[in-house]
């Protein structure tokens, strides 16, 4: 039974991975920081079939004593401050746990487990303002934010460790992946929650920040199955995993609306608090190499996922017994 470490499992991607792994048989340890409040909602199915243990990105200790305790086979490191918006109000912190995280789980793996094969969650915010388009493994870095130069270091930290010490690091240059058990601070789960908060009457407006921002939108349970696909080929590499197709925000509102019943424009608000000091305006991934090496393909398409996310938020207050005022939504 191969053992893998996950950190960041308490989030979006760590819970999808998570049942993934336990699927493949794996045994799961999670790296989870201390907190008064741990919030372990999104990994409720499989909290009884998982391990977790305490320790930090900015605790190298921490790191060092769990690897050597745990032996893993596969490291995931999906652990950031990953809101690029608050990554301007809090750019050191950003750096610390986003860019110097990574070499310090490297460093941890390097001294205590050097035949680990390692995943590090890179970003297509490296991307920034596009060079060209769509993306690909080739394209340059031009990031836009703090959060996205940290990701620039974190994936060249990557890179370096694998040619310095000839470590299996991987880095996964993943797309925009979206899904119900996003945070409400991302823009696809703030529409989706807003849809249904308007149509349950809880609220009348949504405002948000630029909608002609484009994005490669995927389904984060389609993007868990390339990252383990990437430890499991002879060569470790870097991989682009996209959709392949782009949305703006705007598009988005459309869909997710329509899902109810609505017509977006009546509810969309602009409030140019929402705007980020530096923007990326379009990302278009070229997912070639993944789909060719790897094999993968990802299986929801962007129509079906605004509808699961719609869906969802819908189908919590329905299920909270609240009755539906605006719309097609029926109990
Ligand atoms: O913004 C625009 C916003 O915050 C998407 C993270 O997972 O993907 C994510 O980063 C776009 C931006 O995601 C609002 O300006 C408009 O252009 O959902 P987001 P992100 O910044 O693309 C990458 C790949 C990561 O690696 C990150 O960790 O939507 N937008 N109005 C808004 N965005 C937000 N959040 N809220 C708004 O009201």
């Amino acid at each position: 039974m191969k053992t893998a470490l996950i950190t960041g499992i308490t989030g979006q991607d760590g819970s999808y991975l998570a049942e993934h792994l336990l699927a493949l048989g794996y045994r799961v340890v999670g790296l989870v920081r201390r907190s008064a409040t741990p919030s372990l909602e999104r990994l409720a199915d499989v909290r009884d079939r998982i391990e977790l243990v305490p320790g930090d990105l900015l605790d190298t200790g921490s790191l060092l004593r769990v690897v050597q305790e745990h032996q893993p086979d596969e490291v995931y490191n999906l652990a950031a401050q990953s809101f690029v918006h608050a990554s301007f109000g809090e750019p050191v912190h950003t750096g610390e746990v986003t860019a110097l995280g990574v070499v310090r789980l490297l460093e941890a793996i390097r001294i205590a487990r050097p035949e680990a094969r390692f995943y590090q969650a890179s970003s297509s915010e490296m991307f920034g303002k596009v060079r060209q388009s769509p993306q690909s493994e080739d394209t340059p870095f031009h990031p836009r934010s703090p959060y996205g130069v940290a990701k620039v270091y974190g994936h060249w930290a990557t890179v370096n460790y694998r040619e310095s010490y000839g470590l299996f690091a991987c880095s996964g240059i993943l797309f925009n992946h979206e899904s119900p058990r996003r945070g409400l601070e991302f823009v696809t789960r703030k529409i989706s929650d807003g849809v249904a908060a308007i149509a349950f009457g809880e609220r009348d407006r949504l405002a948000l920040g630029n909608l002609d921002a484009r994005r490669d939108w995927g389904f984060a349970g389609d993007y868990v199955r390339a990252m383990h696909l990437m430890l499991q080929q002879t060569e470790p590499r870097d991989y682009v995993v996209a959709s392949g197709t782009t949305h703006s925000v705007r598009e988005f509102c459309q869909y997710a609306f329509a899902r109810v019943g609505l017509d977006w424009e009546e509810y969309v608000t602009v409030d140019p608090r929402f705007y980020r000091p530096a923007e990326v305006e379009l990302l278009h991934g070229d997912a070639s190499r993944a789909r060719a090496e790897l094999g993968w393909a990802p299986e929801v398409g962007f129509e079906e996922l605004v509808q699961r996310m719609v869906d969802h938020d819908v189908g919590r207050r329905l299920a909270a017994g609240r009755e539906p005022v605006r719309g097609t939504v029926t109990a």
